[in-house]
């Protein structure tokens, strides 16, 4: 390390990584990725807050108004641009135009973001953490949304950001985002799973540790994440019965089933709700091995999809979603392209809201389980709109 860091003048009191596989506690550190014991994934713990919800009413939506969930300390001014406070919509014309049936079904837009995709929430998070720890830019590898709220959060921190893509499937919206807000863009031929090798070998191969790696990997960002949970609770004022999230990387779902799990642990609700993870056909490891009743993924060498957001083959966050879909009594699911584009189309048609084609599958598995009596009408479910359709302008000029 090139610099010197004190942990603890960034994060809280109390707070420790956890292995999710052997359980084996850490001292909070920045490049502790994987558990040096049985090299699983991390997750963050944060301490039991003291904290009435009732209390957060009167506070400023966004992701900071749960700061007492949140791992970065108090006192320090977060790297913001307003992120989270996203609109929940109840889909109606759409959903009685396909089912000829009264769902309870809301929509959590997160294309409202600064960014125009849920990546900030955890952006504001690791970008702050990068610039309080002192490090002199950021990296990642991305399908594009991490880029661009990379970049944006970046430079508002006044840190450099280099983002890794796969070369000539990143989607034009998200590639002017990144190139907008001034990163250092570096292309690879395949897939996202090669960009990522790229950025582990770079950062892991290396004792230059100066820009540090925000992939969702990096179980501080993913903490950003799940105050999509705890905007949904707030704004429903209950638990959802069922969540559905598209899956790439496989990070927002794990993150989103953390925070309803913290919700409960807490004492703040009585419920659970099912994850319900959906992906793209060319690109469903999840999916596959679900289907096939197996325990672990079936990764995919050369994913394809139109929605080039998920087109990973090789999900990082597999065994969180993984457990999060099971102790969640939920399920994954794949759609095809062609579904994926009527999805998108229907609900700009029908409802007025653009999305990105990934997020389309949210809808489009909405209606597998319209479909497979998975949900009853009585049930109420959230989908999550991950992303803007002014991300894919390519993608929605040939529909
Ligand atoms: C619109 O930007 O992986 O399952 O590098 O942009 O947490 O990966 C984007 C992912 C869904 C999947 N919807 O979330 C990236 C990247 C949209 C996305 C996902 C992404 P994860």
């Amino acid at each position: 390390m090139g610099f010197h860091y004190n942990i603890w003048n960034v994060v809280k009191k109390g707070v420790y990584l956890k292995c999710i596989n052997c359980g084996k506690e850490f001292e909070p550190q920045p490049y502790l990725f994987k558990c040096p014991k049985c090299s699983s994934l991390l997750e963050v713990i944060v301490p039991e807050p003291h904290l009435d919800w009732e209390k957060l009413s009167g506070r400023k939506p966004g992701v900071w108004k749960y700061r007492e969930l949140l791992p970065i300390r108090e006192d320090i001014e977060p790297v913001s641009l307003g992120e989270g406070g996203t609109p929940l919509v109840p889909l109606k014309r759409v959903v009685l135009r396909d089912t000829g049936r009264d769902y309870r079904i809301y929509a959590k837009f997160e294309g409202a973001n600064p960014t125009g995709s849920f990546k900030d929430r955890g952006m504001t998070v690791g970008i702050t953490l990068a610039k309080y720890l002192g490090f002199k830019g950021v990296i990642v590898a991305s399908t594009g949304n991490t880029s661009a709220s990379a970049a944006a959060y970046a430079a508002r921190a006044g840190l450099e950001c280099l983002v890794v893509l796969p070369r000539g499937k990143v989607a034009r919206g998200k590639l002017s985002q990144a190139i907008l807000h001034g990163a250092r863009i570096v292309e690879v031929e395949g897939s996202f799973d090669n960009a990522l090798e790229y950025v582990m070998e770079k950062i892991f191969g290396s004792s230059e540790h100066s820009y540090y790696p925000l992939n969702s990997l990096n179980p501080w960002r993913l903490e950003g994440q799940k105050t999509i949970a705890y905007e949904i609770v707030d704004e429903l004022g209950r638990v959802p019965d069922y969540v559905v999230v598209p899956v790439g990387n496989a990070g927002n779902i794990s993150a989103i089933w953390k925070g309803f799990k913290e919700l409960y642990m807490f004492g703040y609700i009585d419920k659970l709700p099912r994850m319900i993870g959906v992906q793209a056909e060319g690109a469903s490891p999840l999916a596959n091995m679900w289907e096939n009743k197996g325990k672990k993924p079936l990764f995919v060498d050369k994913p394809e999809t139109i929605a080039t957001a998920i087109r990973i083959g090789k999900p990082i966050n597999w065994m969180k979603a993984v457990r999060a879909v099971i102790e969640s009594n939920g399920m994954f699911l794949k759609v095809s392209d062609e579904e994926i584009i009527e999805a998108l189309r229907k609900i700009a048609r029908y409802e007025g809201i653009g999305v990105e084609p990934a997020s389309a599958t949210a809808y489009a598995g909405f209606l597998k389980l319209v479909e497979k009596e998975t949900i009853s009408i009585d049930e109420i479910g959230v989908l999550v709109l991950t992303g803007h359709a002014l991300k894919d302008p390519d993608t929605i000029n040939s529909l």
